[in-house]
């Protein structure tokens, strides 16, 4: 008989407006996959230790300036130039927690009001990247957001900006999103986004496929 192909792992991807708790959430989720066996790794994006995302991070610390829409496409560039290794950790086995993919691209982007650069071309370079298995969404007011510790120094971080990201998300919401209330304590929003997780990789051990965006 054939060797019965080993499992792929799933892309679970986390998103929201800053501050929602997206990094304490993913980091502890890898950390309780990884406590219960599952091969499980933490990818973030913008990847700011590649050549482009260097470029990005000076972006984002206002030490460089970039039209807005040749950032867009080198926030997109820096998902496309990790889009192989992503697919080939996937099929290796290993679970992706993601912290921010094209979603957070496109809503970002968006929420600047550039004449032009609308919600149809900032999705555009993001057709044929991978699409996630699972969208955790952690849900928050920016009121809420702003609330914790304030938003830092970078690029985007008022809530003004933000009240559009949020706006643009939920414009971009799919009906299979797991939508999660971010307000509650740290180990209540754990275990959901801990059961959205289980139910992703019993998908794709029963063989469902990776899918691209945005089909
Ligand atoms: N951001 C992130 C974008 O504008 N476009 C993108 O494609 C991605 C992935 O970068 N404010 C913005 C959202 C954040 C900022 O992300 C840096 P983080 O997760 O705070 O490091």
């Amino acid at each position: 008989a054939v060797p019965k192909a080993a499992a792929r792992g799933a892309f679970i991807l986390f998103e929201g407006v800053d501050r929602c708790g997206k990094t304490t959430q993913s980091t502890k989720l890898v950390e309780s996959l990884k406590a219960a066996g599952v091969n499980a790794e933490l990818w973030r994006y913008p990847d700011r230790t590649t050549e482009m995302g260097k470029m990005i991070n000076a972006y984002l610390q206002s030490s460089l300036d970039m039209d807005d829409g040749a950032i867009h496409l080198l926030f997109s560039a820096n998902r496309w130039e990790k889009r192989a290794a992503m697919e080939k950790a996937l099929g290796d086995g290993v679970t992706l927690v993601v912290d921010r993919y094209s979603y957070s691209g496109v809503a970002f982007t968006a929420a600047k009001e550039v004449p032009g650069l609308d919600l149809e071309w900032c999705k555009a370079p993001e057709r044929g990247l991978l699409r996630p298995d699972a969208v955790l969404y952690l849900d928050m007011p920016v009121d809420a957001a702003k609330t914790r510790g304030g938003f830092g120094e970078e690029r985007y971080e008022t809530g003004e900006l933000q009240e559009r990201v949020r706006t643009h998300f939920r414009v971009l919401r799919e009906d299979w999103w797991t939508i999660i209330d971010a307000s509650g304590t740290i180990d209540d929003v754990h275990s959901k986004c801990a059961a959205a997780a289980d139910e992703a990789i019993q998908r794709c051990r029963e063989g469902a496929e990776l899918a691209r965006l945005w089909d």
